[in-house]
């Protein structure tokens, strides 16, 4: 390393410091021991969490970022190590959260040899292929002095525009080879970029004279509201105008739960008042939402949504996220709280008054949907079963969690009972996955959570299936001291799915659910046992009635724990609309009907 200080691994170390990254996350292979001697050397600066499944390095990285805004990395070796990592790329990609993910790969000397581990059948260390369609770019250097380059690259296409996780492809002897004397520095490369653009002048005052006409205004908001930091603005707006706001599934938290201005969720399983108000909105102002199939009851219109005839404003920082599925009366590309105070100045300037739309009638309508939904789903809080009833799971871990709490959801049934009766207060109350939604998010995702927040408790809850799926977690959680909580939605069966079988299929039933051979009966390993073998707390709950106190002590505990919780499995959350799955049918909303335009 003659004039060059710095070998490749150096300088993506050094970058990552003077990014501030706090933590890496990741898994040993001989593709990447050079790149962990760097770390080795910089142990003072950034701290290596070591996992025991790659994925749940990825999803820790992913939720890090959405807790905290700050994005951290992972390293996987070459061939099997990094193959383990796609599932968190495409989640985060889908769901536009950046990680860096450092690769290592075969050294340059052997390309097309088909060294061992190397993927060379079409193309020479070919792991960029593999995951194309999963990250916003891989870069691959083959050469020392290309490291800075790549490195400076990737953290910038990471964070900019609309952000999402970037790979860095690093052959093995490129770790070690030199490659600068000095790393470029973020102030010059990505710290001093805006992405915060906003809305041409004249779509904002466009955007004004719709709201101001509205006779019905919804807004509808997404994750952009939440991760963008736009929440306050948005609070702002909605209390100016009193327009009431819905939110997707990855939008909940962006209003609190309470705000009399709020009405839920609106999808597949939305609240009532949220799909009823949404589908009869005259315009309903979409921010940083992108409407997916359950969100939109499978774009069936009448159930979600009617658009047209409801007059469309979308606003999203990637155009092309709109008017992918909806035609809109105005788009505007725009970072989503920049166009709020775009907004909120307009009205400021026409000296427009707050509430004065003359649209009281539209929020009286409004809490009459409100209070038949409450009607409609109070007996299920009363109910008091073993297994417990999935509904009153819900309410009571909500219950149980402060304010400040963190529940990180996995993906299953529990994530749709959860998103109907949990009362996120904040933006990060509830963090779930809903692009990908790949089994093991939440299930290792806490941990991430859990260390971007260290102070604040954080609480997963997560299908058996996920958890038994990912259950290494519990051995991080006790190596790095990280005392995370697991509630265990035990209903014995990939119940989400079975559900499906059940409803579109005629309950031919196969491959869903978990049984012992010579009993027949639901069969799971005993998981409060599995926990306290590895070292982390563990206790089984029964009762509805048990569960709070359960989670509150969870909390309390101030180490890693585990609730293996039994829970009904043979009911379905049910919302005011509709899921589609070509072929098989269209499910039915469990209240309310089709609302049809006259
Ligand atoms: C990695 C992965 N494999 C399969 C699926 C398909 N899938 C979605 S939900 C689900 C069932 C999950 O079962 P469990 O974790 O027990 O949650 P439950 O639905 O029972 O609450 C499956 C198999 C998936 N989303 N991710
Ligand atoms: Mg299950």
């Amino acid at each position: 390393m003659a004039n060059n200080a710095l070998n490749g691994g150096q300088v993506i170390v050094d970058y990552l410091i003077r990014e501030k990254v706090p933590y890496v996350f990741g898994l040993c292979g001989h593709g990447n021991i050079s790149f962990i001697d760097a770390l080795y050397e910089r142990s003072s600066d950034i701290k290596t969490i070591s996992v025991h499944h790659e994925s749940v390095a990825g999803f820790m990285a992913d939720v890090y970022y959405r807790v905290s805004g700050q994005p951290t990395a992972t390293f996987t070796s070459c061939g099997p190590g990094s193959a383990n990592l796609p599932i968190c790329l495409a989640n985060a990609f889908f769901d536009s959260v950046p990680f860096l993910a450092v690769t290592g790969n075969v050294p340059t000397s052997q390309f097309n040899r088909g060294a061992f581990q190397e993927t060379y059948r079409h193309f020479q260390a070919d792991f960029p292929s593999t995951v194309r369609a999963y990250c916003k770019r891989v870069f691959q250097p083959t050469r020392g002095e290309m490291v800075p380059l790549a490195m400076r690259q990737a953290w910038k296409t990471m964070v900019t525009g609309r952000p999402g996780p970037v790979v860095l492809d690093v052959p093995f002897d490129i770790f070690k080879e030199a490659a600068a004397t000095e790393t470029p520095k973020p102030e010059d490369w990505s710290a001093n970029i805006s992405c915060r653009c906003g809305a041409d002048p004249e779509g904002v005052t466009k955007a004004v004279d719709l709201l101001l006409a509205a006779k019905r205004p919804v807004i509808l908001v997404g994750q952009g509201v939440k991760y963008g930091g736009a929440a306050a603005d948005l609070l702002r707006l909605a209390e100016r105008l009193q327009i009431p706001v819905a939110c997707s599934a990855s939008g909940m938290g962006a209003i609190a739960s309470n705000h009399p201005l709020a009405l839920g969720l609106v999808a597949r399983n939305g609240h009532y008042q949220a799909n009823h108000a949404a589908r009869q909105a005259d315009v309903l102002l979409a921010l940083g939402v992108r409407f997916d199939d359950r969100t939109s009851s499978s774009w069936l219109p009448g159930y979600s949504f009617t658009i047209p005839p409801t007059q469309l404003i979308h606003v999203d920082i990637d155009p092309d996220e709109i008017a992918r599925n909806y035609p809109v009366a105005l788009g505007l590309m725009a970072d989503v709280r920049t166009f709020l105070r775009q907004v909120l100045a307009e009205l400021d300037h026409r000296k427009s008054k707050p509430g004065g739309l003359g649209h009281r009638a539209w929020l009286q309508d409004i809490a009459g949907y409100r209070k038949a939904w409450d009607a409609f789903i109070a007996p299920g809080f009363q109910v008091d079963t073993t297994p417990i009833h999935p509904q009153r799971a819900a309410h009571e871990i909500d219950q149980a969690l402060p304010e400040d709490a963190i529940l990180v959801s996995d993906i299953g049934i529990h994530h749709n009972w959860l998103l109907q009766y949990c009362k996120p207060k904040r933006p990060d109350s509830l963090v779930g996955s809903m692009g990908f939604g790949p089994m093991g998010f939440g299930v290792a995702g806490v941990l991430g959570a859990k260390l971007a927040a260290p102070d604040r408790p954080c609480v997963s809850v997560c299908g058996d299936g996920a958890f038994f799926m990912h259950a290494s977690v519990l051995g991080t959680a006790v190596e790095y001291n990280i005392p995370a909580v697991w509630v265990v939605w035990n209903n014995y069966a990939y119940a989400s799915i079975r559900g499906l079988q059940r409803g579109y299929l005629e309950g031919r039933e196969l491959a869903t659910d978990f049984r012992h051979p010579e009993t027949g009966k639901p069969y799971n390993p005993d998981f409060a046992a599995m926990a306290r073998s590895a070292g982390v707390e563990g206790v089984s709950v029964d009762r509805a009635a048990d569960l709070a106190d359960a989670v509150r002590t969870g909390i309390a505990a101030g180490r890693p724990y585990l609730i293996d919780a039994n829970i009904g499995a043979d009911l379905n959350p049910g919302g005011a609309g509709v899921w589609e799955l070509p072929g098989l049918g269209q499910s039915k909303p469990a209240f309310g009907v089709r609302y049809r335009t006259a």
